[in-house]
């Protein structure tokens, strides 16, 4: 939807959920299994296949696998094919990948209006509310950011999605709507890799023809209650009336209920995750085994935008965490905590330097294609020396420029 003036309302809201996530972790640390179908378990330890399916690929899902059932019944489903993969979940893995994954979507979103040539001057950061939902999935506002535009928030999301492919190796699935419900729904419609955009003038009819039980917060208790009533999609649930709702769930879930039937969904895109903390990417000019002079710009560089972070979001840090994203895709990472908060550049930028080289020497062979730092253990800035923030922002500015 173009937008002319500043009289429009709307809200770009994108849902980011990344496809059979374990599974697809499993697949990037091991590409040789990537077309077999695959199975990530949680063993319970009872018996050697006691357990239950956390996810697989969409390999596996042809054969009727799926998230919850019994890791006997899968292995039933795939006894004829004799190359399945049952592999036991690696949470900490799947979880650094998380990491990884949306500091890089929160860091693209933050620098994604800047020109190649200005991307070491920092600018004004146009508003874009970042809501952590889990390992896997999170929400975007970008009604900024795409000037109100669907098309141009589409070829933003299009440009995300080849950028978490290109350097953490996964695919998503993306929703594009004026809100939250309706964005969750569509990033779920064409999955694997696929993207899905309701505009606001379809968002009544997209949600009066899906099924009650694609809406979030209604589970298969609620889809068979409804259908009992002769309730299964949305513009039956919303044609049935707020009043006779309200008699069969009572009046809070079922004016939700009776909202979402018509697509309306208020709630605000919370900026969740970001106060814990704070992080920043940098792709390295080149792939570095160890420090040098070389690297010395573009560590400043990267230390002074997660500072000014810090400094914009008024909190001090201790602990500091270093990324590293090698040429085969696999990650380090290394952190350290400093004796007492902290909001001092110099120490902020000699610790990621000393954990940097610390680093590098214990792994003399791997090659560093992206370098990350993450500012954690973070706690607002009481001293409130909005004096002092604004000689830092200056400094900082002017000696980047
Ligand atoms: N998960 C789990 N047990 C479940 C459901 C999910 O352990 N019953 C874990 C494994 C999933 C991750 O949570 O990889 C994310 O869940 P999703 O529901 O988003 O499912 P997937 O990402 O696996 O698949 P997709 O989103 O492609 O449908
Ligand atoms: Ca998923
Ligand atoms: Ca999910």
């Amino acid at each position: 939807m173009q937008r002319s003036d500043n009289t429009s309302t709307h809200r770009i809201i994108i849902h980011i959920d990344f496809d059979y996530f374990f599974a697809q972790c499993e697949e990037i640390k091991r590409p040789e299994i990537k077309d077999k179908p695959v199975v990530v378990c949680i063993y319970s330890g009872r018996t050697k296949e006691s357990g239950v399916v956390s996810t697989c690929n969409y390999i596996a899902r042809k054969y009727g696998v799926k998230s919850g059932i019994s890791i006997k019944i899968a292995k039933a489903k795939l006894a004829q094919v004799s190359q399945a993969v049952f592999l036991p979940s690696d949470i900490k893995h799947y979880s650094e990948k998380s990491d990884n994954a949306m500091t890089l979507i929160r860091d693209f979103l933050d620098n994604y209006s800047l020109s190649a040539t200005s991307s070491i001057v920092f600018q004004p950061i146009k508003c874009v509310k970042f809501e952590y939902i889990g390992l896997d999935e999170c929400f975007v506002e970008v009604t900024e950011k795409a000037d109100f535009d669907f098309a141009k928030a589409k070829e933003l999301a299009n440009n995300l999605k080849k950028q978490i492919r290109k350097e953490t190796g996964l695919t998503c699935s993306m929703g594009i709507a004026p809100n939250k419900l309706i964005a969750k729904i569509a990033s779920d419609l064409q999955k694997p890799d696929g993207m899905t955009i309701v505009e606001p003038d379809e968002a009544k009819n997209f949600i009066s023809k899906c099924n009650v039980d694609k809406i979030p917060g209604i589970g298969p208790k609620t889809t068979a209650k409804l259908l009992e009533m002769g309730i299964r999609t949305g513009g039956e649930l919303s044609a049935f009336g707020l009043f006779r709702l309200i008699d069969a769930f009572g009046k809070k879930y079922a004016t939700y209920l009776y909202k979402s039937g018509q697509g309306i969904d208020n709630e605000p895109v919370k900026s969740r995750g970001s106060a814990k903390q704070i992080g920043r990417i940098i792709t390295l000019k080149r792939d570095i085994s160890q420090t040098t002079s070389e690297i010395d710009g573009e560590l400043e560089y990267i230390c002074k935008s997660v500072y000014k972070m810090a400094l914009d979001q008024n909190v001090i840090f201790r602990n500091i965490g270093i990324l590293l994203i090698l040429n085969n895709l696999d990650n380090i990472t290394r952190s350290k905590s400093l004796k007492t908060h902290s909001r001092d550049f110099h120490e902020l930028y000699s610790s990621v330097k000393s954990i940097l080289n610390e680093t590098l020497n214990n792994y003399p062979n791997i090659k560093v294609r992206r370098l990350g730092i993450k500012l954690s253990d973070l706690k607002d800035n009481e001293g409130q020396n909005t004096m002092l923030n604004f000689i830092n922002n200056n400094i900082i500015n002017t000696k980047t420029k």
